[in-house]
C-alpha cells in the first residue's frame, strides 16, 4: 500500500528558486554553482548574451527555465520576471551573480541555517582576493552566521552598512521579504546600486535581527571575471547607465517556460 501511494504521488514541486544572470563565457563557473543546488530548487537562467541552446551540454539545462533578453542586468530581470505572485510558491529565492566560487557552499545546508536563525534576507559570507567593499559580508570563522560589521568606524551600528545589510551580488530572500523588495525595485533600475541600502526597509520590525550573513556556507567573489571582459566597455556602460537608464529594446524570447 505504502509503495502504491508513493507511486501515485504527484511530482513534488521545488521549494526554492535560484536565478542566475549569465553569459555563456562563464558556463563552467555557472555549472559549478548549479551543482551545489539540489532538485529542491527551480533554476532560472537570465541570458544577457542571448545564448540559450549552448547550455544544453549540461544535463540540468533541460530542467532549467531560460529567459533571454540581451544586455539587461540582474535587477531588471528580477523586476520583469519575478513578480511576487509568480514566485509565491518558493520559500526562498536566490538572486545571484555568475562570478561566485562555491567550493564551500551547499544550498540545502544554507537554507537550514537561514531557517534556524530566522533570516528573512541573507547572503553567504564572502572571501575575495581583491578586497572588500563592505566589512559586514567578510567571512568569519567559528560562527554559523553574523549580523553586524566588525569595525569601529560605524557611524551608526544599527544601520546599513553596519547591520541590517547585505550586498546585491548573492542575496537570498524569504517569500515575505521578496514581496516587499520587488516593490522597491524601480522599473527602470539597471544596475541595482543603492538597492542594498534599502533592503532593511523590507524587514521593518527587526532589520538587525532578520538580515544576516551566513558564515558556515560561504562563497568566493571571483572578481577577475570582470577583468576578462572589456574593462573600458564595462565602465563606460556603467557610466551610461548611471546617467541614463536603458529602456527595454531587446527582443524577448522565453523558451521551455514551465
Ligand atoms: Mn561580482
Amino acid at each position: 500500500m505504502w509503495r502504491k501511494c508513493e507511486l501515485h504521488d504527484p511530482v513534488r514541486k521545488p521549494n526554492y528558486l535560484l536565478t542566475l544572470t549569465v553569459g555563456i563565457q562563464q558556463k563552467d563557473i555557472v555549472n559549478k554553482i548549479v551543482s551545489k543546488f539540489s532538485e529542491n530548487f527551480t533554476i532560472i537562467l537570465f541570458h544577457y548574451d542571448g545564448k540559450t541552446s549552448e547550455w544544453d551540454l549540461f544535463e540540468w539545462s533541460q530542467r532549467a527555465i531560460h529567459i533571454s533578453t540581451i544586455k539587461q542586468a540582474k535587477w531588471w530581470y528580477a523586476k520583469r520576471f519575478l513578480h511576487p505572485d509568480i514566485v509565491a510558491s518558493y520559500d526562498y529565492i536566490f538572486i545571484w551573480d555568475e562570478d561566485l566560487g562555491v567550493d564551500h557552499f551547499n544550498a540545502e545546508e544554507y537554507v537550514k541555517l537561514v531557517k534556524k536563525h530566522g533570516l528573512e534576507i541573507s547572503q553567504p559570507a564572502v572571501t575575495s582576493d581583491k578586497g572588500f567593499t563592505f566589512d559586514i559580508t567578510r567571512k568569519r570563522n567559528n560562527v554559523e552566521i553574523h549580523r553586524r560589521a566588525d569595525i569601529k568606524e560605524c557611524p551608526n551600528p544599527s544601520y546599513p552598512p553596519c547591520s541590517g545589510f547585505i550586498e546585491i551580488m548573492a542575496p537570498v530572500f524569504s517569500r515575505k521579504s521578496w514581496k516587499c523588495v520587488w516593490h522597491i525595485i524601480q522599473n527602470d533600475l539597471v544596475h541595482g546600486w543603492g538597492l542594498d541600502f534599502a533592503f532593511h526597509r523590507c524587514v521593518e520590525q527587526k532589520p538587525v535581527e532578520n538580515i544576516g550573513v551566513v558564515d558556515a556556507q560561504w562563497i568566493k567573489h571571483l572578481v577577475f571575471i570582470f577583468g576578462k571582459r572589456d574593462k573600458n566597455k564595462t565602465s563606460k556602460a556603467f557610466k551610461k547607465q548611471k546617467s541614463n537608464t536603458i529602456p527595454f529594446t531587446g527582443e524577448l524570447r522565453m523558451i521551455r517556460l514551465q
